[in-house]
């Protein structure tokens, strides 16, 4: 069996065991033509499959770690920014802070498509703590060293109807290569209603964290995009709370949640250079993490009567759980 050297310290592995593995995985088309692969309960995307196996196999957590998990489009590059703001508080001031030049994607890496994707062992050892990692992997997948460790895991949800259009227009504008063109939003729908999307199904994401956060309070956060429109004050102090770093009343005084939020809104990070001009190392601009950032934006793509449907499957699959969502301002 070939055997090929991958890892960043030099380790020998048999790349071949995740490519057998990988085959012989029930698959369905995504939305747009490309290949799912289904491992254990989630839809994984051709480029995030390898490195997502490779994740849940070998990352060993630290007690110290912030793991920031949502499904796609459900406002992970806000998450991160706000986090990492936080976190760093007291090492960047506003600024000189590294998000006024880097993506918010590149500064907290995801484990499935960045990290894990590139090499199949990174060494993340020499990262100092606290460090700050992402995830679209479903609760149940995360390492066992994840989910038993103190490690805090902040989760970010979206209501469906607006995570499916942000997807759309995300998949319309920058199709990978041999995929269908997605004309349109009703294409392959029934698909996206049996939840055959990249990291889906969307109930099984947010489900898994939502009960985990009622279990594990102090270990996991649930949070929602719409929340966060509406009192971003409120969330970015929860959040500061939940890390064990809350802001002290000489920090409200002199106006730093103000500053985070102002630095992480959207009309800021989006009118940034890096964020108007930068191309990620697959060719997808950073502009394309910055659309609308709208809640109720999906009225303009999806006919009333598909809303009513896809929102009646996902209210089906929530039910009793106590987790709802506001789909309009
Ligand atoms: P990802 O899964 O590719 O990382 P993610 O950041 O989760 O995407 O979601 C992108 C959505 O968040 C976009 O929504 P839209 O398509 O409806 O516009 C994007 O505009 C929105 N977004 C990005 N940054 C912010 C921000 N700072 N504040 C609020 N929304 C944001």
């Amino acid at each position: 069996m070939e055997t090929i050297t991958i890892s960043t310290n030099g380790e020998s592995v048999p790349r071949d065991e995740i490519q057998g593995l990988v085959a012989g995985l029930p698959s369905e088309e995504n939305w747009d033509g490309s290949p799912l692969y289904f491992y254990k309960g989630v839809w994984y995307p051709a480029f995030a499959i390898r490195g997502a196996i490779s994740f849940q196999q070998h990352f060993i957590a630290r007690d110290t770690d912030i793991i920031l998990a949502s499904m796609p489009k459900s406002g992970t590059t806000w998450l991160k920014a706000l986090t990492f703001s936080v976190v760093n508080r007291n090492i960047y001031s506003p600024t000189e802070t590294p998000l006024l030049t880097t993506l918010p994607h590149d500064l907290v890496p995801f484990f499935e498509v960045d990290l894990y994707a590139k090499h199949q062992l990174p060494d993340l050892e020499q990262l100092p703590s606290p460090r700050i990692f992402s995830s679209h992997s479903h609760y149940e997948t995360l390492p066992p060293s994840i989910r038993g460790s103190g490690c805090k895991i902040v989760y970010i949800c979206r209501n469906p109807l607006d995570q499916l259009v942000s997807a759309f227009h995300f998949f319309h504008k920058f199709k990978g290569e041999n995929v269908k063109p997605l004309s349109s939003i009703d294409d392959d729908f029934d698909n996206v209603c049996r939840g055959i999307r990249s990291f889906g199904p969307f109930w099984d994401s947010v489900l898994g964290y939502w009960k985990a956060s009622l279990e594990r309070p102090d270990k996991v956060l649930f949070l929602k995009y719409e929340d966060l429109k509406d009192d971003i004050t409120f969330n970015l102090k929860k959040l500061a709370e939940f890390l064990g770093i809350p802001f002290t009343d000489k920090e409200e005084k002199d106006g730093v949640i103000e500053e985070i939020s102002k630095l992480c809104s959207f009309d800021n990070l989006r009118n940034l250079e890096v964020n108007r001009t930068g191309v990620r190392p697959l060719g997808t601009p950073n502009s394309a993490f910055f659309r609308k950032a709208k809640v109720g934006d999906w009225c303009d793509d999806l006919t009333p009567s598909m809303a009513e449907r896809f929102l009646k499957i996902v209210e089906e699959k929530l039910a009793g759980s106590g987790l709802s969502f506001k789909v309009s301002e």
